[in-house]
């Protein structure tokens, strides 16, 4: 298709279903060289709409070969149905009927990992958002929910174990060395939560008893090598069970709650009904080849999928525009399952670290979109952290208006109305709105107008009476086709701190105007305001804090997230003023203020290592790089690099200290506590390798060689590898591939490690990597570990003055968007912010997207990214 061609879908344009399919049958002869799916419908008129003449209107890839229609069987012929691009249209049908589809599937050759493919030797299917029109024809739409009875035929030898949703009824052979299982699921499901998996697999398996008594049998299903890195997604999968019947009075509805870990999946997990399919790095976990990032990953992503049972599959979206309805409701929930697991205030310092550098920078980029959008090319592309992070930050915000309680009896409303319906975001709020008695018509603005909205708060003090009064002033920056924001409705958590840091006040002001004021009385001298706790909304605020009042903060703020953010926020400021020395070729300094702070929070050992270590870690270049109104590469990095290495300096005493403390010689266990202690003993590390100094070297290789876990192992081996210690790097590399280049996860953070390196040669390093054995460029894990680590993490290298880093990315997007669309349009995402970055790079960047978009026959998804990018 020529690029031009690409569709706009429009929300405005939504109509409901003329057709509706009460049952699905699909039966599929799996074989090598092909796969027959035999797919019977019952068809129905939408007794709601009114409209009988409208044809009935059937999805299907472009390339999907039809081999037989029917009709209450009569076959149909060509001249019976129209195709149009990757729709098909039948005209003139009675008001019920029964439609025959037989199509012919090319699993192996699908590199795209949508609908039916092949996943090292396994089948497996990813059907959301629109996966399900490569199977067989239907009415791909998440508002046509359909019960569905599913039999898979395929060879007994090569795969022994056949899945798809719902619970096994029937199974038998059929003489030839195959065998067959029909799988019947009674909950009527849209079709993108449909799921196949054959394939050889070991299982480990578990039980479950819900609260009212029904037995559950969980299974989790991966190749017969990774066995043994099975137990802790059954753990947490228990945990969230037992944790959403807490919390939220939700139980598990099936006999049987299956997961299969795939090596090739485009991206972490899939909620099928009955059936998740996960990437293998969401999945498998053992203390030997997985970090404690690894764990945490597996515990909330196993969660996730399991949450969206009730906030996703009984109750579903009624269009693509609504997916934050349930990704954003779903992450809010997976956040508090994580945070209640284990430290609730570093969860939100993590959570909130990863809106600020990526989902503000997506808001104010060229794809920036509302939390719901109004229109799209290609649905896979809004799969975003705006849909994602921002929208669990919108279903967050109800949740601190209406407080715990009210937001409970909303959620079971919510669950009561809906149960088995496709449903809108307004929906969701109006079941808020219910329970609450309240008009929430303002906050919605929330879901309809993109852009990170900013908030700047003045204050005064009259010492005579003893008033208090804080200015607030918000605004919201325009974004793509929304030039002018009406005000939101803000939740702001406050407190006010004497200056001895004892606290005079909290509590939540809500904003609903352009500025507004508020007055507190009886406040005995002039104090320090602790603003937007627990970071209450996804804003930009800003106050003009002295140093010595964030210090203050920093060391007494009973909000622990705000003591974070307090740090945060001087480091920012001494950082941005490094970085305009380094503009001015003046030298850095690094304050002693700084330092002391520093070494206060090293030296208190009654401190939470997890909390101190957030402290102590600087922002990252690309928070600093989303902060910036320029973005001058150099400056960040050198900046950073320069405080880095004086933080290293000043305290190198009390590094060392730290780390003596946290290496405790435990044996591992992934628990918030003894990773936190982890956390600590790396970053204390890291600090002293950067000193550059020969005896951490020496500690460090020490570390690597005789710790008993990854996390240890690969924190000393990224250590020594970024560092100048050229030999030793190279050594240790070379030890670690002969170590584990078996194990795919782990070659994963090999090829990260290195390709993330900012020093001296870097892309030369990773276009060798290209080339290497263990580099699959069918696998969308190997390309997010080599491609987007060196993009997105190692800014200094993929911003080289002559260009060269685009150009490579260029390459592979060219390259990719052949064989896989959706992981092209991710990748690319780095070079679409050309906008913000210092002339000369601007342009560069820009003209490798000029030359991506010159090219005939782009996907959709890389021709929206591309095309907006542009404007
Ligand atoms: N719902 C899936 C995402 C599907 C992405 C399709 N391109 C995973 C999740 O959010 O749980
Ligand atoms: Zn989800």
């Amino acid at each position: 298709m020529s690029s031009k061609q690409h569709e706009t879908i429009y929300l405005e344009d939504y109509q409901p279903p003329a057709w509706l399919i009460s049952h699905t049958e699909l039966r599929f002869e799996l074989e090598e060289e092909q796969t027959l799916v035999r797919a019977q419908l019952s068809v129905q008129a939408n007794p709601l709409v009114s409209d009988k003449r409208r044809p009935l209107e059937l999805f299907g890839d472009v390339d999907m070969e039809l081999c037989r229609l029917s009709i209450d069987g009569e076959i149909l012929e060509a001249c019976d149905y129209q195709r149009k691009g990757d729709r098909l249209l039948i005209e003139n049908v009675p008001e019920s009927f029964t439609l025959e589809c037989v199509t012919r599937l090319l699993p192996h050759e699908n590199t795209a990992l949508e609908g039916l493919y092949k996943s090292d030797g396994m089948f497996c299917t990813q059907c959301e958002a629109e996966g399900f029109r490569r199977i067989t024809f239907f009415p791909d739409r998440p508002d046509v929910m359909s019960i569905f009875r599913t039999t898979l035929v395929a060879d007994k030898a090569l795969y022994p174990v056949l899945l798809s949703n719902g619970n096994p009824i029937e199974s038998g052979e059929d003489g030839e060395g195959r065998h067959w299982v029909t799988w019947d699921d009674p909950w009527p499901k849209p079709s993108y939560l449909f799921a196949l998996v054959a394939g050889d697999l070991a299982m480990l398996e578990d039980r479950y008893t819900t609260t009212s008594g029904r037995e559950v049998a969980l299974r989790i299903y991966a190749e017969p090598k990774d066995l043994d890195k099975l137990d802790y997604a059954m753990q947490s999968l228990k945990n969230a069970m037992r944790w959403d019947e807490d919390v939220y009075g939700r139980e598990y509805d099936l006999d049987i709650y299956m997961i299969v870990a795939v090596d090739f999946f485009n991206m972490g997990a899939m909620e099928n009904k009955g059936l998740n399919i996960f990437n293998t790095s969401c999945v498998l976990a053992h203390p030997k080849t997985t970090t404690d990032q690894g764990f945490q990953r597996v515990e909330g992503v196993v969660a996730h999928e399991y949450f969206h049972n009730w906030s996703g599959n009984r109750v579903t979206c009624r269009d693509w525009f609504q997916l934050s309805l349930k990704e954003g409701f779903t992450v809010f929930r997976d956040a508090e399952f994580s945070a209640d697991m284990n430290s609730r205030t570093v969860k939100r310092i993590e959570d909130v670290s990863l809106l600020r550098t990526a989902q503000f920078a997506e808001d104010a980029g060229p794809m920036a979109h509302p939390v719901r959008p109004e229109s799209y090319m290609e649905i896979s592309n809004f799969y975003t952290l705006t849909v994602y992070e921002k929208g669990a930050e919108v279903v967050r915000m109800l949740h601190t208006l209406l407080g715990a309680d009210l937001f409970r009896k909303g959620s079971d409303l919510y669950f009561e109305r809906h149960d088995g319906q496709a449903v809108t975001t307004d929906d969701f709020v109006a079941a808020m709105e219910a329970v609450s008695g309240r008009d929430l018509g303002q906050f919605k603005r929330w879901y309809s107008q993109a852009g990170t909205p900013r908030l700047e708060v003045s204050d005064s003090y009259n010492p005579e009476t003893c008033e208090y009064t804080l200015t607030v002033r918000q605004s919201c920056p325009p974004s793509p086709g929304q030039d002018h924001k009406q005000p939101y409705l803000i939740p702001l958590n406050i407190g006010l701190l004497a200056e001895d840091g004892q606290e005079l006040y909290s509590g939540m002001l809500e904003l609903t105007k352009e500025i507004q004021q508020f007055r507190f009385d009886n406040i005995a001298s002039r104090p320090v305001p602790s603003l937007l706790r627990g970071f209450s909304a996804p804003v930009k605020l800003e106050y003009d804090y002295s140093d010595e009042q964030l210090l203050m903060l920093l060391s007494n703020d009973p909000d622990g997230f705000n003591r974070w953010d307090a740090g945060q926020r001087l480091c920012i400021r001494l950082l941005q003023q490094q970085m305009q020395r380094y503009r001015d070729g003046v030298p850095m300094t690094c304050p002693e203020t700084l330092v002391t702070a520093w070494r206060q929070l090293l030296l208190d050992e009654s401190l939470d290592p997890a909390m101190v270590t957030q402290c102590l870690r600087l922002p990252s270049e690309a928070q600093l790089a989303e902060l910036a109104g320029v973005i001058d590469v150099a400056a960040i990095h050198d900046a950073r690099e320069f405080m880095r290495k004086a933080l290293a300096e000043a305290l190198e005493q009390e590094w060392l200290m730290a780390y003596q403390r946290c290496d405790t010689g435990e044996a591992y266990s992934p628990d918030a506590e003894s990773t936190g202690r982890r956390s600590l003993k790396n970053l204390a590390l890291a600090y002293l390798m950067a000193t550059g100094r020969e005896p951490w070297l020496e500690l460090t290789r020490q570390q690597y060689e005789q710790s008993d876990n990854m996390t240890d192992q690969l924190a000393a081996l990224s250590l020594v590898a970024h560092s100048e210690f050229r030999e030793t790097a190279e050594e240790l590399l070379q030890e670690f591939y002969q170590q584990w280049q078996h194990e795919s996860l782990v070659m994963n953070q090999w090829l990260a490690v290195q390709a993330s390196d900012p020093t001296e040669g870097a892309l030369e390093r990773v276009k060798e990597l290209a080339q290497h054995p263990i580099f699959d460029a069918r696998n969308p894990n190997k390309l997010r570990s080599l491609i987007g680590s060196f993009c997105a993490q190692n800014l200094s290298s993929f911003h080289a003055e002559d260009g060269s880093g685009y150009i490579w990315l260029a390459d592979w997007i060219l390259k990719l968007d052949k064989q896989n669309p959706q992981v092209a349009a991710r990748l690319l995402t780095p070079l679409t912010r050309w906008k913000r970055y210092t002339a000369e790079r601007g342009s560069l960047m820009r003209a490798q997207l000029q030359r991506i978009i010159d090219t005939n026959e782009l996907s959709a998804d890389v021709y929206e990214v591309v095309s907006k990018s542009l404007i």
